[in-house]
């Protein structure tokens, strides 16, 4: 398992964090997500060789709400 922290921008309130969270939680490989609408981040512990912080960087955005790998 690998752990990523994402940034995330757009998030407005707990639900906009909530549905980060349940985009990230539904991805193949994902075993856990928490998300910070204080932090305004996404920590994932994911397993690599089923996804990568490119894929979830992805579904985010998808989404509507911008993402960054934070360090990268
Ligand atoms: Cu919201």
């Amino acid at each position: 398992m690998k752990t990523i922290v994402l940034t995330i921008g757009g998030m407005h309130c707990d639900g906009c964090a909530a549905t980060v969270n349940d985009i990230l939680k539904s991805e193949n490989g994902v075993a856990s997500s928490t998300v910070s609408l204080e932090a305004q981040e996404a920590r994932i512990q994911y397993d690599p060789a089923r996804t990568d912080p490119d894929r979830l960087v992805f579904l985010v955005e998808r989404s509507g709400y911008s993402a960054a790998q934070m360090g990268a």
